[in-house]
């Protein structure tokens, strides 16, 4: 990536804009994503990955809808919309940019228990704000997205379709995950039994941003934001915020699920929302059935030689199913 190249996104959106520099940021699987310093401010810059959103304009419409609605009720963090609600084509990519929130940070793990209330509150918040949203007026981002059969069958193809070291450096994984692989279908079937809401379905703990107090600022990274049920938000918490050790973490004899966390992230969230019995019932079951959920993708993108997440290493994709099995491993429900 060139600067005049940066320059030339962004005159798409401002008159006498002057790019003064540039840097990658590395957080996020998904998308390419740069801090830029302009004359007149600084700025997010994103490309989309194009392989996971094929359509990007059908998640730009979720996103405006629901930024409008969140603006109109009051949502008291910042949700940064991409501005100008414009994606642009440039070097066979499609960018955005986002305003840039100062003083704060995001971090791939809790470090401070302050963390886990903040972030808890806000999602709550958001379900409770969001409550009398028509959901059926979002379309569907990613079909399938938390679907457990879907992923079941996804891992079938990649086991077909694996190199030999791939599927053997993979087998004790893949055969821990047969055992437990009924757990994603009975997920699927307590999500049909459950009100359909709206629903960001990213809430890993990099999607909040925090400032030195560590109380969150904004909620970040709208593109999965779609209709679903609230155990994909809540599952995603109690998988990322349990986990102290983050998911990139290789000691795995060490990656156990925090109690007490998940304890807090129930309340603080339950604080905010009222939720059904049937919800209220399952919330930690869903932490479990996501956990597990994310295992299988990783497992299924390593024996598929790596086309959906980036990787650092040919064993990054192997490695992160095994955190997070570790992880499930230890979750009670
Ligand atoms: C991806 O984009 P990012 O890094 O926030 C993924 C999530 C996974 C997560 C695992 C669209 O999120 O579903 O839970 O990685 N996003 C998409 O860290 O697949
Ligand atoms: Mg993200």
């Amino acid at each position: 990536m060139e600067l005049i190249q940066v320059q030339q996104i962004f005159s798409n959106y401002y008159e006498g804009v002057d790019i003064n520099s540039f840097n990658r940021v590395s957080t996020g699987l998904i998308n390419e994503t740069f801090v830029v310093e302009t004359n007149q401010g600084k700025y997010i810059l994103q490309a989309i990955n194009q392989h996971v959103f094929p359509d990007p304009n059908i998640g730009l419409a979720n996103i405006k809808l629901i930024s409008a609605a969140l603006i109109e009720k009051n949502f008291k963090y910042y949700f940064p919309a991409p501005i100008q609600f414009k994606y642009v084509h440039h070097f066979n990519k499609i960018w955005r940019i986002l305003p840039f929130i100062e003083n704060t940070r995001s971090y791939d793990q809790i470090i401070d228990v302050r963390m886990v209330s903040e972030a808890s509150w806000c999602m709550g918040e958001f379900y409770q704000l969001l409550e009398g949203f028509p959901a059926e007026k979002l379309s569907q981002t990613i079909p399938n997205f938390h679907n457990g059969a879907h992923y079941l069958n996804k891992l079938v193809i990649g086991r077909d379709k694996a190199i030999k070291q791939r599927k053997e450096a993979a087998e004790i994984v893949l055969n821990k995950v047969d055992e437990v692989s009924h757990l994603l279908i009975q997920f699927d079937q307590l999500v049909e039994e459950s009100p359909t809401r709206v629903v960001h379905f990213d809430t890993k703990i990099n999607n909040f941003l925090f400032d030195d107090k560590m109380k969150v600022k904004a909620l970040i990274d709208l593109d999965t934001l779609m209709p679903g049920s609230v155990y994909s938000d809540i599952g995603d918490m109690i998988r990322t915020y349990s986990n102290v050790h983050g998911e990139e973490s290789t000691s795995f004899d060490q990656i156990q699920a925090n109690e007490k966390i998940i304890a807090e992230i129930i309340q603080c969230f339950c604080q905010k929302v009222s939720l059904s019995q049937i919800e209220n019932k399952n919330l930690r079951f869903a932490g479990k059935a996501i956990t597990l959920m994310q295992s299988v993708r990783f497992l299924t993108d390593f024996l598929m030689g790596d086309i959906y997440y980036k990787t650092n290493s040919p064993m990054h994709n192997l490695d992160r199913a095994k955190n997070q099995l570790a992880l499930f491993d230890s979750m009670k429900w």
